[in-house]
């Protein structure tokens, strides 16, 4: 009878004890937001000769990723909320992460992963010139801890 009491006791001190780790470890889980604002920047080239021929006001844009560098630690829940700003579709990649999305222009957009990879990552657009569009970066650095 009273052993029995007893390891009923341990039983339930087990227990709130794995369910506190739990809560703790639930709230150790990393995670972080981002919302990148694609801009363009309207540039207007008044006058180009090309190859001997003149081509008036072309307009033409620099694509930006603001903020253009992301920095995580390794292991964190990361979601990244898209913004496209420019006038026309851009493109979201990250290579390392297999990730590839087309953001039309005016919308939004929401990509989530795991950075379980550390190291940096070009931010990129796959559908433009990487001379109009700068590229950003993903850093994910290892956990101090
Ligand atoms: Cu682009």
């Amino acid at each position: 009878m009273r052993k029995g009491k007893l390891s009923m006791k341990i039983t339930k001190a087990v227990f709130i004890g794995l369910l506190g780790m739990l809560l703790i470890g639930t709230a150790q889980a990393k995670e972080q937001s981002f919302t990148i604002v694609i801009e363009a920047i309207d540039t207007n080239i008044p006058e180009l000769n090309v190859e001997g021929v003149t081509v008036k006001n072309i307009r033409a844009f620099n694509v930006l990723n603001e903020p253009n560098d992301l920095v995580v630690e390794q292991g964190t829940a990361v979601k990244i909320t898209i913004e496209n700003k420019s006038p026309i579709s851009e493109g979201f990649s990250i290579d390392a992460y297999g990730i590839q999305q087309v953001i039309k222009a005016g919308e939004t957009k929401t990509v989530s992963f795991n950075a379980n990879k550390a190291g940096a990552f070009t931010i990129w657009c796959q559908l433009h010139p990487k001379n109009i569009h700068l590229p950003g970066s993903l850093n994910v650095v290892i956990d101090a801890n």
